[in-house]
């Protein structure tokens, strides 16, 4: 694992190094593949062997720091809680295989996520009933994205630490990100600060750049459709 992650760290700093022709290859490559210009290839976009490309919105990468981390849930709350890493391991662990799809036509799949039930940690917040959805606050500023709290109900929404078995690398959101598996990539936010209860569902940082709220995989604005 340790000589994957260094790879991967060291691609994605050479991409970063390649500046313009990097990111217009993969622009052009997008282009090809769905036919139509979308504002992800602003994004900086390694690909690695797996299959996976890592994206930013901000071209670096939070850092994770397990003395200062937190994961807050506030808003429309009956108690405002704050879970170090440990506490947030220390919940229920749960476990599932699925495919991961990005808007832009790319997928992964049976990927193995590791983490806790989205459900059971709202359930220590005790949301209030004015509250119909949640935001989703990376460390990566300003991305945040929505799910009504009925699309965040569903069975497989977790928050994952682990993928395929290891700790979240850093480059796909470590300590912890979204994982909701029905919808596209751009819902399944990096890098997990914060979760507030809110009284409904906004545009998040890809939808306001047009993209669908709700992205369902196969039935939302996307590839494919
Ligand atoms: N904080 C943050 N989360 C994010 C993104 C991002 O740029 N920043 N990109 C989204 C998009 S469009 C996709 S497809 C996936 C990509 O996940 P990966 O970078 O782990 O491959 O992350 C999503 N979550
Ligand atoms: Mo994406």
């Amino acid at each position: 694992m340790e000589e994957p992650r260094r790879y991967g760290r060291r691609v994605f700093l050479a991409t970063v190094a390649g500046g313009v022709s990097s990111l217009y290859w993969g622009k052009a490559a997008w282009d090809h593949v769905t036919g139509v210009v979308t504002p992800v290839a602003n994004a900086v976009a390694p690909i690695f062997p797996s299959g996976w490309r890592i994206y930013t919105i901000s071209g670096h990468m939070p850092t994770f720091d397990p003395a200062t981390w937190r994961l807050d849930i506030g808003g429309l709350v009956e108690e405002q809680v704050s879970l170090t890493y440990d506490e947030l391991r220390a919940l229920p662990r749960v476990e599932q295989v699925s495919t991961f799809h990005c808007v832009t036509g790319w997928t992964v799949n049976n990927v193995r996520w590791g983490g806790v039930r989205l459900h059971d940690v709202l359930a220590r917040a005790r949301p209030q009933m004015s509250g119909h959805a949640l935001r989703f606050v990376s460390m990566e500023v300003p991305y945040v994205d929505y799910l009504t709290i009925q699309q965040a109900s569903l069975h497989d929404v977790m928050l994952a630490y682990e993928m395929d078995g290891q700790p979240l690398p850093r480059e796909h959101g470590a300590p912890v990100r979204l994982i909701i598996p029905e919808m596209y990539g751009y819902k399944n936010v990096k890098w997990l600060q914060g979760i507030d209860v809110v009284p409904q569902a906004v545009n998040g940082y890809w939808e306001d750049l047009g993209y669908d709220r709700d992205a369902w995989v196969g039935r939302s604005n996307g590839y494919g459709t």
